[in-house]
């Protein structure tokens, strides 16, 4: 009989693959009467590097999960697109003179091809390009609909710039203050910017997360970066004039304890009362030199330094004790109001400050339990009020409620509420992106290309540098530029800068469910059909950005009525990378591992089942080539094994028992993303398979169902081998069933905790109920001699492992 090795040497492999796409297997279908999946990878961009094995594991899972479904009987869609605007291509551009249109076409047939030869079961019909026309005209579409709203404006603002890539960077893209790309030192530079008010749903944004399965890590690191703080605004008179200087504080409590106070160099009172200030030489010289710093620099000063504004004093509003002035670096002017209280006792940064200027620590909390590390170090904590006047003795939260209530009562203070998150700024001056549909008319200011005349096309260019003047290579386009008012008909000229490729992104997952619909964004019934995403899967690297402006966006959508869906995404999986030689995979360290050449060895089949096996695939893993080999001889086992089947054979109870506890548990770990114990579980039904001098062609078939979805070709190979089926395994609806009587009930230890102790372990059947494991728990006598019922917190429980009681 032919071996393994010679069915992959005889194109055993690439039969099926053209099978499938002969017979459109993966084709997303819409039967009537079955459960709609939409499983999604984040949209990549098609770099000219192509795919490593690394990139291979996420696109695995969600092929896994869809060939489940499949294979489950649902309708699947499983779609695949490209992100293909952005700086790459169009740097290369700069380089070579080879257009971008060019290079991402390239790159996106070699993708594509690495794509299909592992087998992943897209249905091409739905594929998405972000550069083209028929796509981008929706991304203008999104942003006209977003400036009717109200949600889109152009603003000044210094941002940071590249001389010589002339263009503005993102924060992320200055290291050490210069170009990320070409090392140049990186200066701010006011420019108008397009903005999108992303700020207007941080409190969507935020209430969101409460109701999505995602990562506690990567919600925790959205919650943080929209960064909700609640506090007070409270007003300080400056004295000897009508000017008062408002600081935000979350601490109004530590209020008696501030005896000076900060505002940012840019802060206006500065140009104000400089008259006043009788060493305003010095002040305008530290205000210059922080000026020429960037903002990251600035947070990363923390208050070292700060000039006193002297011939100026405020007035405490709490207690009318005059209060210092300074002017420091560290207060930011785009947060709260650009002004803080200082508070030396209370706050590590103000207490080094005050050392170095002289300045009283006045000790105004003190801690509740713990001693106060006054006077090395401040007390940052909550506490009771010392030193407090009427309010000496209330706790920190108690007096935060009246301290506010009496500033209120004064007219001096208020709550007020900051966040971290910022207005999105979308402008970009390159070519190689989503021009921006807006017309400048000198009667009508600023208007939207109207639908009708959408795509607003980018233009075909040979010269992809940006203007000496910092402007997108369009503005030297004159047929571009010069065009009409869509409103009154005059001389108008066009916007010429670009989209962040963020936006882009930021929606493709809608236009899957309709991607050649030319007359809507898609139409309503199909997106009623697949949306939100069932499964989405993606790197965690973006955990913040990509996913937040993807949650804006559709919000955005479902208030104008265009979505009936809140959040796009209800459930996230992020996978852990793979590394080699302990390192990231990426073609500068050299330690990339390529899947052409290494399905060419092994076979695609091996490679998918390794990239499941290889570990726990939330965790970042290591590749190891004996890894691979293992796999590889897993599967020509699987292929021996064939030589056992007899037509009618009765099988063991044993094997019948094994059998089922395998449908079960390869079930059950595909649904919780344990790919990697579900491929140990076929191999260690393999082998009681092997111990076998027989086995039933039922047994075999279940096996090769539940391994199909990780190794394809293997499973259709056999399936169509066994016989008397017409259709691919992949559309058979036979994933099978256990049966749970006869997966007999074990008994097992169970552990027992309290607090995280083990205090007993008590024999129970497997399978056990929370419930019954608390009665069974509470019952032990080991137990009830700690615990008392009435003082349990909260129990957690371990299926068919432990209880842990919370007192
Ligand atoms: C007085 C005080 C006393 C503060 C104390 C803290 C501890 P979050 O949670 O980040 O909102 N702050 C306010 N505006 C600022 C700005 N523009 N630049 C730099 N720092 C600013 O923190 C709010 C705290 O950050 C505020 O509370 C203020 O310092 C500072 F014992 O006010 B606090
Ligand atoms: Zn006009």
């Amino acid at each position: 009989m032919e071996d393994y090795n010679s069915f992959l040497e005889n194109n055993g492999e690439q039969k099926w693959l053209d099978f499938w796409q002969k017979e459109k297997v993966f084709q997303t279908k819409d039967e009537k009467g079955k459960d709609n999946y939409y499983v999604l990878d984040m949209f990549p961009y098609p770099s000219g590097s192509g795919l490593h094995v690394g990139h291979l594991k996420g696109y695995t899972i969600t092929d896994v999960v869809a060939k489940k479904n499949l294979m489950q009987g649902k309708n699947v869609l499983h779609p695949m697109g490209w992100d293909a605007f952005g700086l790459p291509a169009e740097n290369y551009a700069i380089k070579t003179g080879i257009h971008p249109k060019d290079t991402i076409k390239k790159a996106i047939s070699n993708f594509k091809k690495q794509l299909s030869s592992v087998g992943y079961g897209y249905d091409w019909r739905k594929e998405v390009t972000s550069c083209e026309p028929d796509y981008y005209k929706w991304t203008q579409w999104i942003f006209v609909k977003l400036f009717e709203k109200g949600l889109v404006y152009k603003k000044k603002e210094r941002v940071n710039f590249c001389p010589s890539c002339k263009t503005v960077l993102a924060n992320e893209q200055v290291v050490d203050k210069k170009c990320e790309r070409c090392g140049t030192e990186v200066i701010e530079k006011e420019l108008e910017q397009w903005f999108l008010k992303i700020t207007e749903y941080a409190d969507d944004l935020l209430k969101g997360l409460e109701k999505i399965d995602w990562p506690e890590k990567v919600k925790k690191m959205q919650k943080n970066w929209i960064g909700k703080s609640k506090g007070s605004e409270i007003d300080f008179d400056v004295q000897d004039t009508n000017e008062t200087i408002s600081v935000y504080t979350t601490r109004i409590d530590t209020l008696f304890g501030c005896n000076y106070m900060v505002v940012a160099p840019e802060h206006p009172i500065l140009e104000k009362l400089k008259s006043k200030i009788t060493n305003w030489e010095e002040v305008q010289k530290y205000i210059n030199q922080a000026q020429k710093q960037t903002k990251i620099e600035r947070k990363a000063n923390k208050g070292k330094t700060g000039v006193q504004l002297k011939g100026l004093k405020a007035i405490n509003p709490i207690n009318s004790q005059p209060v210092l002035i300074f002017v420091g670096d560290y207060v930011l002017m785009d947060y709260g109001t650009g002004g803080i209280m200082a508070v030396p006792a209370h706050d590590q940064r103000d207490f080094e400050f005050s050392k170095k200027h002289n300045i009283p620590v006045i000790e105004v909390i003190q801690p509740e339990k713990e001693e106060s590390p006054l006077p090395e170090k401040s007390y940052e904590g909550e506490g009771v009020l010392i030193n407090s006047g009427q309010f000496s003795g209330l706790t920190s939260k108690e007096a935060r409620k009246k301290m506010t209530r009496f500033l209120k009562k004064k007219g001096k203070g208020k709550s007020t509420t900051n966040y971290k998150m910022r207005d999105w700024l979308i402008s970009r001056q390159r070519y190689w992106g989503t021009p921006i549909p807006m017309v400048k008319c000198v009667k009508c200011g600023f208007v939207p290309v109207p639908e009708k005349d959408l795509p607003v096309k980018l233009p075909e260019l040979d010269d992809f540098k940006p203007t000496s003047k910092g402007e997108s290579p369009l503005a030297k386009v004159s047929d571009f530029v010069n065009t009409t008012c869509p409103k009154c008909g005059g001389k108008a000229k066009r916007e010429t800068d670009t989209m962040d490729t963020f936006v882009d992104s930021a929606w493709y997952y809608i236009r899957y469910a309709d991607n050649n619909n030319e007359d809507e964004i898609a139409n309503k019934e199909k997106l009623k059909k697949w949306l939100p995403v069932d499964l989405y899967v993606g790197g965690e690297e973006h955990a913040i950005l990509h996913l937040l402006y993807a949650r804006f966006i559709t919000k955005a959508l479902y208030d104008m009525g265009y979505l009936d869906f809140k959040e796009p995404f209800p459930k996230l999986f992020c996978q852990g990378m793979v590394y080699r030689d302990g390192e990231i995979m990426s073609k500068s360290r050299g330690n990339v591992v390529n899947p052409d050449a290494f399905v060419k060895e092994y076979g695609l089949d091996t490679m998918r089942l390794y990239e499941m096996f290889m570990g726990p695939a939330k965790q970042s893993t290591e590749w190891s080539d004996k890894g691979v080999t293992g796999c590889r001889r897993f599967l020509e086992k699987v292929w021996r094994l064939q030589e056992k089947i007899k037509e009618g054979y009765k099988d063991s109870d044993m094997v019948i028992r094994e059998m089922h506890k395998t449908i079960k548990k390869v079930t059950r770990d595909i649904n919780d993303f344990q790919f990697n114990t579900a491929v140990a579980a076929l191999m260690d039904f393999s082998n009681t398979l092997s111990n076998q001098d027989q086995i039933s062609k039922q047994v075999y078939k279940n096996f090769i169902i539940l391994l199909s979805p990780m190794s394809p070709c293997i499973g259709e190979e056999m399936y169509q081998r066994l016989g008397g089926e017409k259709k691919s395994i992949f559309r058979a609806n036979k994933w099978p069933e256990h049966d749970p009587k006869l997966i007999k009930e074990d008994d097992i230890t169970f552990i027992i905790q309290i607090n995280g102790k083990v205090r007993d372990q008590i024999k129970v059947k497997a399978g056990i109920s929370k419930d019954k494991a608390r009665e069974k728990a509470l019952s032990s006598k080991k137990i009830k001699k700690r615990v008392k019922e009435e003082n349990i917190k909260k129990i957690i429980f371990v299926p068919d492992k432990l209880i842990n009681i919370v007192v």
